[in-house]
């Protein structure tokens, strides 16, 4: 990724590129939600769980830690809600230099633990949640002992505005709406720079409206004031105090975009509609930029309504993890699975009783009109 756009990151010959293959991530073009929106509007899905690691945080976590390492820096340290810890210690592993992770006990999805263990991160679980945990980074930062890779580090963002680059490079413009995530805010902060930066080199002629979903439980930026307790299922976004919080909140202002709120539930009918209409398997947390298109175009609840724009306007999503990460409510939801005999009767039987929604969405999505 750094070399496909080395002229507008802060690297130069002197920057050892540490690198897993990271970006160039599908942007995939979904007719089903495109039908949701209507009336010949397109909606594109940017699938940033494909990166290596599974999340968007390569993009950033490749830059990062190549010029932590161009500074002669010993060890890597982060403050994580598990996506982070797990891009940190993969690219510390690739860079052959440690890495710390900071992490709010019990709150981390399998998956991305389970990549820290692997990757040999030190894991160090707190009784605390990740606001708690980024303090301590913050400090333990400020020894200089460590480089701290969370996305206060402007070469994260630098590296994940990448994402608004590709965006237009395959669309040939910037989309009219991007609608994303926001948990600690470091990406909407990075899209919205992308997006800017494109359209000052003239590469686009427009700049899209930045609209941002929080969890319901986890939404400091919505409501404007700190959460002392966030809770939601989607773990990734469990932030009461996002570190770019300005930030978010001017993409959102300069754009004419939106912050708002998508319930547990929403999120996860989300997650499970988008696996089974279009193919994509997310995490949680990334579900809830598809919870929030339902919700945009439902305009009764909707802090940004979809009733009003224009015809053929063109949408992007982004999810920004994969699902694998995070089984375990998929996991809960599932029926059981009876093994049959081995034999073509006994399978054809079984096909016939199979009956599609394999996991049942509790909450039906429908758009009011
Ligand atoms: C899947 O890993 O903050 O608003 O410590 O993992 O840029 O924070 C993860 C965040 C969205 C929110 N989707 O992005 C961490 C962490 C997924 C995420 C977000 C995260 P930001």
């Amino acid at each position: 990724m750094i070399e496909r756009y080395r002229e507008f990151l802060p690297v130069s010959a002197a920057t050892p590129v540490i690198s897993l293959g990271e970006g160039s991530t599908p942007l995939i073009q979904c007719p089903r939600l495109s039908e949701r929106v209507g009336r010949s509007c397109e909606v594109f899905v940017k699938n940033e769980g494909v990166n290596p690691t599974g999340s968007f945080k390569d993009r950033g976590m490749t830059v990062a830690v190549s010029k932590a390492i161009e500074h002669g820096t010993k060890a890597l340290i982060c403050a994580s809600t598990g996506n982070t810890s797990a891009s940190a210690a993969a690219y510390a592993a690739r860079g052959g230099i440690p890495c710390v992770v900071i992490l709010p006990a019990g709150k981390i999805a399998t998956g991305k633990l389970l990549q820290a263990f692997a990757y040999g991160a030190k894991i160090v679980a707190i009784d605390g949640n990740f606001d708690d945990a980024l303090q301590i980074v913050r400090e333990l930062g400020a020894t200089g002992d460590f480089a701290i890779v969370n996305s206060i580090n402007p070469d994260r963002v630098a590296g994940q505005k990448t994402a608004a680059f590709e965006i237009i490079d395959e669309m040939g413009d910037a989309p009219d709406f991007h609608l994303l995530p926001v948990g600690n805010a470091g990406n909407i902060t990075a899209y919205w720079i992308g997006y800017r930066e494109f359209l000052a080199g003239k590469k686009s002629t427009r700049l899209p409206a930045m609209i941002g979903f929080q969890a319901a439980g986890a939404a400091p930026i919505f409501h404007q004031r700190i959460i002392e307790k966030p809770d939601t299922i989607a773990s990734a976004i469990r932030i009461g105090n996002p570190a770019s919080w300005k930030q978010a909140c001017a993409a959102i202002v300069e754009s004419g975009g939106a912050i708002d709120v998508v319930s547990d539930d929403e999120i996860l009918a989300s997650q499970i509609w988008l696996a089974q209409h279009e193919g994509i398997f997310v995490e949680p947390a990334s579900a809830a930029s598809i919870a929030g298109l339902f919700k945009a175009c439902n305009s009764g609840r909707a802090a940004y309504s979809f009733q009003e724009i224009p015809d053929g306007s063109r949408i992007v999503c982004t999810v920004t993890g994969h699902g694998l990460k995070d089984p375990d409510i998929v996991l809960q939801r599932m029926r059981e699975l009876k093994p049959v005999a081995a034999t073509i009767t006994d399978v054809q039987r079984a096909i016939g009783l199979w009956q599609p929604p394999v996991i049942s969405s509790e909450v039906e999505i429908s758009r009011e009109t």
